[in-house]
């Protein structure tokens, strides 16, 4: 397990997120990781430096939206994402814990093939000392139900980040649920579409709006803290 205090307030200089951010937005890669490795190495918390890399994509979202950005944007953003998040986990302390407190099933749904928040969670839920059993991205409703029997996870999370792929999504919870006295997990949704409202159309269990709210519900559900 790993030291992930959630409400302590960080020993930062805010100007320096807000720089990363600047850097991430403009897609200047070498010099953003540079400027996260500066600031772990100055003693930011893992979460605070994520927290700005979050609200950077959201800024090439809208760049792309807006037709600043092509693809190639999108791209380049998710390579940029990927390193910082190998650079976060990193930074991460690791403490093996003497017994797991459960196993999450983890998947991007049918359609959809973002994987970048999917795996940001999957870093710190297991920092927290959870198995994790990922099935990638691009995953239909079957295989998440014939995982989910074989393993009997104590909760399943499904990342989806495009609004085409709710349909999948909401079908994936459908059959999950349909079949729950096979293996008995709730079901928790995530991702950039993800709010109150399309927990209601899919009913699902639970939805999180970020990693470190998902983190917090499965200590909740699966009697964690
Ligand atoms: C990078 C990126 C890509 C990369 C993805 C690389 C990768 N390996 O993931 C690539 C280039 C492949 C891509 C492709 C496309 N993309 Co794209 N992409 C993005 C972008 C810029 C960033 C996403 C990201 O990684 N964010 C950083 C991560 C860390 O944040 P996150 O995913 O939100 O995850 C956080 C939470 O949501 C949460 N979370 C996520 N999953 C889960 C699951 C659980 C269980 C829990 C608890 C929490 C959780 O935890 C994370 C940390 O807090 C977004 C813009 C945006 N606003 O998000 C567009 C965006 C998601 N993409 C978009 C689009 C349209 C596309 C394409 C259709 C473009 C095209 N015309 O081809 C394709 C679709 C391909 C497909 N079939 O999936 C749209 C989606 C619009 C919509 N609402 O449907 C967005 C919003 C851009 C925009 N504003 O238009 N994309």
């Amino acid at each position: 397990m790993t030291e992930l205090r959630f409400d302590e307030p960080g020993r930062i200089d805010t100007r320096q997120g807000e720089r990363l951010m600047e850097l991430i937005a403009d897609l200047r890669e070498e010099q953003a990781l540079l400027e996260i490795g500066n600031m772990l190495a100055s003693g930011w918390k893992s979460t605070d430096v994520m927290e700005y890399c979050l609200q950077a994509m959201r800024e090439v979202g809208k760049r792309f939206e807006s037709g600043r950005y092509f693809i190639s944007g999108l791209i380049m953003a998710g390579e940029l994402m990927r390193r910082a998040n190998e650079l976060l986990k990193a930074s991460l302390v690791q403490k093996q814990p003497e017994s797991t407190p459960g196993t999450i099933l983890l998947g991007t749904v049918s359609g959809d093939i973002h994987n970048l928040g999917k795996n940001l969670f999957a870093i710190l839920v297991r920092c927290e000392g959870y198995h994790v059993e990922d099935l990638g991205v691009d995953v239909g409703p079957e295989r998440f139900l014939e995982t989910a029997v074989n393993i009997r996870p104590g909760l399943i999370g499904l990342s989806c980040m495009l609004t085409s792929a709710l349909p999948e999504l909401k079908a994936t919870v459908e059959l999950l649920h349909d079949h729950s006295a096979e293996h008995g997990a709730p079901v928790m949704i995530g991702g950039n579409c993800i709010d109150q409202h399309i927990l209601a159309y899919s009913n699902a269990d639970y939805w999180a709006k970020d990693a470190i709210q998902g983190i917090r519900i499965c200590n909740r559900v699966l009697g964690k803290g």
